[in-house]
């Protein structure tokens, strides 16, 4: 793969295929790490560095993979990712070809994919950035907060209401970590598998506020065992994003639908369409469809 990096090489869907492929393989190389899968982690990654996009001045967003540097790479919000970056950079090493932004964005792909979601359409492009590129503190989602502040920050990233909860259903998936985000447990009973669950969980468990020396967050009264973060539980709260939660909670086909869209989408903020390689996204094959 070295020497190819070296020569003119043009990477065709087959080769963007090999590396999804070293990504979803590296998944389940976990080990004790988390509940033993990186795809978690790997998922959080595209979007922190998809998230800091801003329609208003075209800043931000997956492009330039900005959260390289200092001081972005140190942002509260991304505690916890050089995980992410590293697992990232061993991938880079073996395809030395590909940019750092499609990359991470495809590294969230294959993790949602493995992990038994939807489809999430995708094509390459993007680009390396510099430091000067990075972008300023503040842009991703505070879980201390409320609606106001949800919607603040994905309207300036382009979204409405039923996408930001549709792409908070993320959050069946991983786990909060204290020395990261200082929050603490899962959100679901299956956290390596993309469900509709966290919908269902909001509606059908009762949450309580959680007693304890740590952030507000809500635990579940029946095992105490499950959390939400605030700006989870306004989801049930404020009425439009409600109604959207619940259509999620009671048809996963739905949710599935409009988290890849949404989400193929978020992975495509900031990147100028110019610069993608095909017209089309394309829809990369799972492992186990390469089987067959
Ligand atoms: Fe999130 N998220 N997220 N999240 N997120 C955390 C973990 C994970 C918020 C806060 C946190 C999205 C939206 C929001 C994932 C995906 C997505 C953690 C815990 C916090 C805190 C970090 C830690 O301690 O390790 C807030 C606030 C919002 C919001 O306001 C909407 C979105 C849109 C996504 C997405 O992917 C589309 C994933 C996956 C994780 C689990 C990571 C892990 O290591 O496990």
């Amino acid at each position: 793969q070295a020497a190819k990096a070296a020569t003119n090489f043009v990477p065709s869907r087959a080769d963007y295929q090999k590396v999804y492929n070293r990504i979803a393989e590296t998944l389940d190389e976990a080990g004790e790490y988390d509940d033993g899968s990186y795809g978690p982690v790997l998922v959080r990654l595209a979007w922190h560095s998809s998230g800091t996009y801003d329609k208003e001045t075209g800043t931000g967003g997956s492009n330039y993979a900005t959260m390289r540097f200092e001081p972005e790479a140190l942002h509260g919000a991304n505690n916890g990712l050089n995980v992410a970056r590293g697992i990232m950079e061993k991938i880079k090493q073996e395809f030395p070809w590909i940019s750092y932004g499609d990359l991470w964005t495809l590294g969230g792909v294959a993790a949602i994919q493995e992990m038994q979601g939807p489809k999430i359409p995708w094509r390459p492009g993007r680009i390396d950035g510099f430091a000067k590129d990075a972008t300023p503190d503040g842009r991703l989602p505070d879980a201390t907060q409320g609606q106001d502040h949800l919607r603040k920050i994905f309207y300036r990233m382009g979204f409405n209401d039923q996408e930001i909860v549709a792409l908070s259903g993320a959050h069946a998936l991983g786990r909060c970590h204290t020395d990261r985000s200082g929050f603490e447990g899962p959100w679901t009973f299956s956290p390596t598998t993309f469900t509709h669950d966290y919908f269902k969980l909001l509606f059908d468990e009762k949450w309580v506020w959680r007693k304890w020396s740590g952030p507000k967050q809500l635990a579940d009264k029946k095992t105490g065992t499950l959390m939400m973060l605030p700006t989870d539980y306004v989801l049930i709260q404020d009425k439009s994003f409600k109604k959207y939660a619940k259509a999620y909670a009671d048809n996963q086909d739905l949710f599935f639908k409009d988290f890849s869209a949404a989400f193929a989408r978020l992975l495509e903020l900031g990147v100028p369409t110019a610069q993608f390689v095909s017209s089309e996204p394309w829809e990369l094959k799972t492992l186990d469809e390469q089987k067959k």
